[in-house]
């Protein structure tokens, strides 16, 4: 079943990729004051130019400690172990990510709701939000391997269904992100083009695209000209910081060869006003795991850690 919706963001149907203008605004304005709070201008204008901002160190040692404890607490759950939400690397098989985290463990829960990072989340969307899909992404020294270059909106359109670019990824970084062990890569400026992919989308493609993406993912020429327009950041800071990027922002990254672990929370805030539909490349849609259907608007509350 296909979405009824027009497809402003055709992607993997022609042989040649197509570049096209972004269609959606980046920031969502509201003058609801529940929507207007957050991010300084300075920042707001930031994010729309650059596609992310960095928030250094918001969460503390202690609230990253704790989360540490409870990635590890999970990790020896052999339910968890032998889910399909549990990513595995394809040539070490060490952990590679561990999908929907805030639903396994009630310190996520909290975290997605803490008022640091879902009122900005917030105030970028203007609306009400829900978590689409969160991950924990371990890249372990000297095994994590690359995430290769994608729009995350690319897949969550086609794959998905998700209608507009209307969604913000929160990374907290759960480990120094430094320029050594493969720190997220983004292109500045890049949340501004739709890059069309080519290739057609195999069967149950998650089961591979999230060891190793190979369709949905840019051409050389397409790359090559999204970096010399605005070249290549990469973020690097103390566990603790945060980084929120667009949904539609070109990233990826390096594989670790570092002794460092570079452990990433991820959670993807959604709007409530931009809920699936049937996804656009007409295929199943994904599990729920990876992509959540039954939205439901989150209230933000106080230190998670201490809720
Ligand atoms: O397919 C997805 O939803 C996942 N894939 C990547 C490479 N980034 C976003 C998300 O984790
Ligand atoms: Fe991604």
């Amino acid at each position: 079943m296909t979405s009824l919706l027009q497809d402003v963001y055709p992607s993997r149907q022609s042989e040649k990729p197509i570049l096209r203008p972004r269609r959606d605004p980046v920031l969502w304005p509201s003058s609801h004051p529940r929507f207007s709070s957050g991010l300084s201008a300075d920042q707001l204008s930031q994010f729309e130019s650059q596609g992310f901002i960095v928030l250094p160190d918001l969460l503390t040692s202690d609230d990253v400690g704790s989360l540490l404890e409870e990635i590890a607490r999970l990790g020896e759950s052999e339910d968890i172990r032998g889910s399909e939400a549990c990513i595995y690397e394809p040539s070490s098989g060490t952990v590679r990510s561990l999908f929907d985290i805030h639903r396994l463990s009630k310190l996520f829960s909290r975290l997605v709701a803490d008022e640091r990072i879902i009122i900005p989340a917030m105030q970028i969307l203007g609306s009400e939000v829900y978590v689409h899909q969160s991950r924990v992404n371990l890249k372990p020294g000297f095994r994590g391997e690359q995430f290769y270059w994608h729009s995350d909106f690319e897949t969550w359109h086609v794959e998905d269904g998700m209608p507009r670019m209307r969604a913000v990824s929160c990374s907290i970084l759960l480990t120094e992100n430094n320029p050594f062990n493969g720190p997220l890569m983004l292109i500045p400026g890049s949340h501004r083009t739709f890059v069309g992919c080519v290739g057609q989308t195999p069967e149950n493609h998650y089961r591979h695209s999230l060891r190793k993406q190979e369709y949905g993912v840019p051409d050389d020429e397409s790359l090559t000209r999204l970096v010399q327009e605005g070249g290549i950041v990469a973020p690097t800071g103390r566990a603790g910081s945060v980084l929120l990027f667009d949904c539609n922002t070109m990233h990826g990254s390096a594989g670790n060869i570092s002794p460092w672990p570079r452990s990433n929370f991820f959670c993807v805030y959604n709007s409530m006003a931009n809920m699936l539909e049937p996804p656009f490349g007409g295929m199943e849609p994904r599990p729920d795991f990876i992509a959540c259907r039954q939205a439901a608007a989150i209230s933000p509350c106080k230190d998670f850690a201490r809720a």
